[in-house]
């Protein structure tokens, strides 16, 4: 029989079989979780004022500024938490997958403490006052350098991340010749190309712009570029934090509610069209700037609704898992099957939550990225809506559903049936929470309420009165929200610290035993980043070059990024 060693050495003998995490190997995955946990109560506590201070009831005590807590909650929650819990959770995936050698645990260490330092930066800065420039740091606002360098290092130590990841693959597939890889691992690697392909526009921005900017370097910047470069990052970012949720639904869920995958090469080419659709398509974000050309706006909204076809694609493969395994159990009848599902199971309830809450957030998402229709919500609280459903509830409902076994298998304890009951009743209050602040976002926005502003109140108007409603049913959500986030952070210290010593399961749901050989050519590594970039060039090259021909006065052509 072979060791645990040796298994270790050479990875599994195939791509189904599952490597035992080691205890540093645990121990690298929790420390991520701890910073994200933190994440999630700062940022949460953050919210909660936000909405207080927006229903006009309340004023924050010892000048603290409305900007200051807006930028705390959207760097560390957005960027922090996210950031924090897909890296570490991907490091799970691919160690259980693929094996991890002591060097690559070494490099990965390295790259926990380049973002944990680089957070710390940013977060004290924010704290002091000097970088409420919320988490899109838009040009003209300015922060103090240490802001930016704090950014720069967190995606620097997340690329560090990333090569470790290709190389667990790498290693693998070396030591497998003509095997395919791992379903998780493929998947984490598409993630990780994404996201280092998507985050060298920001940290080029970082760079090249606001640093030098931000140190009086440069007097000045073109504005456009940092914006578009933001935005070039900035879509594939939401997309980041997707597929980390889409990971679970396609190869965990189905072991979860006993089920199996329903299709191997579905689910990879999924994930190769949303790596192709996530990085062209940043001007949809910037539908109403006047400096980018109207083709090209149109260009990148057509490629935008292409990325609907993965997500319908995952949609259909999920309900055939549920459908498959639901008759499988004997459950007839066109509903029957919807039976089955472990309701009272809260690792399938928080995601399958998570799942029907992208319905009305993917629709929203389509009406915002068409152009007449983004021009009736664009900088209003119906947006602040939108990813208040999708990242907010589709992504971390499914983070949550992750949580109450990737936790417990870390620190070698059991989610009890109590703690089982308790996370059921935090999924509860958080749909309620994000259902009643997510509509009453949507509703205000087409009321024209804005977003990003502490005074929605002003004027005295019949519209504004009206706002006033809205305003406070966000109160009451953003409340209910903070006492979810409050257990939220309960469920995790009894998982972590207090939950009796047991042995979690880490389910890993196989693939249907019928389900069609999945074509080599998924595996064409090359072929897929070629293709990603061509369509980025195509989507960005022309477009990019009249941004920088047209440039203001002050915002010189060359050096195209920084003025003087
Ligand atoms: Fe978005 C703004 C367009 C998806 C996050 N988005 C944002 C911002 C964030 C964000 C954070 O075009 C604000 C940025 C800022 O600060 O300014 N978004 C889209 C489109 C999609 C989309 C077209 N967004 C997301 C996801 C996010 C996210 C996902 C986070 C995770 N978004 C926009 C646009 C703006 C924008 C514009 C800019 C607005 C402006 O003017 O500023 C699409 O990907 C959506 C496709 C999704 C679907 C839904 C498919 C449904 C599925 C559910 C399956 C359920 C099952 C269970 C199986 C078509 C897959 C059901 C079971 C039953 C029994 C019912």
């Amino acid at each position: 029989m072979e060791t645990v060693k040796a298994i270790k050495e050479q990875g599994p003998n195939n791509s189904t079989d599952l490597l035992p995490l080691s205890k540093p190997e645990k121990r690298l995955t929790m420390a991520y979780i701890y910073v994200a946990i933190i994440a999630l109560f700062v940022g949460g506590l953050m919210g909660l004022l936000q909405t207080l201070v927006r229903s006009g009831k309340f004023t924050l005590p010892w000048g603290i500024d409305y900007y200051q807590i807006l930028t705390i909650h959207g760097v560390v929650l957005a960027l922090v938490l996210t950031t924090f819990f897909i890296i570490g959770f991907q490091f799970s995936l691919m160690n259980k997958t693929v094996g991890m050698s002591d060097k690559q645990r070494k490099s990965a260490w390295v790259s926990f403490w380049v973002m944990t330092i680089g957070t710390l930066m940013t977060a004290t800065t924010i704290l002091l006052g000097k970088g409420s420039v919320l988490y899109t740091f838009y040009a003209p606002l300015q922060a103090h350098p240490a802001f930016y360098i704090g950014l720069a290092l967190v995606i620097i130590g997340s690329w560090i991340a990333a090569f470790v990841n290709f190389r667990q693959l790498y290693l693998w597939k070396k030591a497998h010749p003509g095997e395919k890889s791992p379903l998780l691992a493929f998947m984490v690697t598409i993630n990780m190309i994404m996201w280092v392909i998507a985050s060298m526009g920001v940290a080029a921005s970082v760079l090249i712009q606001f640093i030098p900017w931000s140190l009086g370097i440069a007097s000045t910047m073109n504005v456009l570029v940092s914006r578009t470069l933001f935005w070039y990052f900035g879509h594939p970012l939401v997309y980041f934090w997707l597929l980390a949720a889409y990971m679970a639904w396609y190869a965990i869920i189905p072991k979860i509610i006993g089920g199996k995958i329903f299709s191997d090469a579905l689910a990879r080419l999924s994930f190769i069209l949303f790596l192709f659709f996530s990085i062209p398509v940043g001007f949809h974000h910037q539908l109403t700037e006047p400096g980018i050309d109207a083709t090209w706006k149109f260009v990148q909204v057509s490629l935008t609704f292409m990325v609907v076809i993965p997500t319908l694609m995952t949609a259909f493969s999920l309900f055939a898992t549920f459908e498959i395994t639901g008759r499988k159990k004997g459950f007839k009848g066109l509903f029957g099957w919807l039976k089955h599902l472990p309701w009272k199971d809260v690792r399938f309830l928080a995601p399958f939550i998570g799942m029907v809450a992208f319905i009305p957030g993917g629709a929203g998402g389509i009406i915002n990225a068409s152009h007449q229709m983004n021009a009736v919500i664009h900088n209003t609280i119906w947006v602040t809506g939108h990813f208040h459903l999708t990242v907010a509830t589709t992504v971390i409902l499914t983070f949550f559903g992750i949580s109450y076994w990737l936790i417990p298998h870390l620190t070698g304890r059991r989610l009890t049936k109590q703690l089982n009951k308790l996370g059921i009743i935090q999924t509860i209050i958080w749909t309620v929470g994000m259902g009643i602040m997510s509509i009453s976002m949507h509703i205000q926005g087409l009321l024209g309420g804005p977003r990003r502003s502490a005074f929605s109140e002003y004027g005295g108007t019949e519209q504004a009165h009206e706002w006033g409603y809205y305003q406070l049913a966000q109160a009451v959500g953003g409340t209910i929200l903070f006492i979810g986030i409050i257990l939220m952070v309960y469920i995790f210290i009894k998982m972590a610290f207090f939950a009796p010593k047991g042995d979690e399961e880490y389910p890993i749901a196989e693939e249907e035993p019928d389900a069609e050989p999945t074509p080599k050519f998924l595996e064409n590594w090359k072929l897929w980043i070629g293709i990603t970039i061509a369509l980025i060039l195509f989507a960005y090259t022309i477009p990019f070059i009249d941004i920088i021909q047209n440039a203001p006065p002050g915002s010189p052509p060359f050096p195209f990024l920084v003025g003087n």
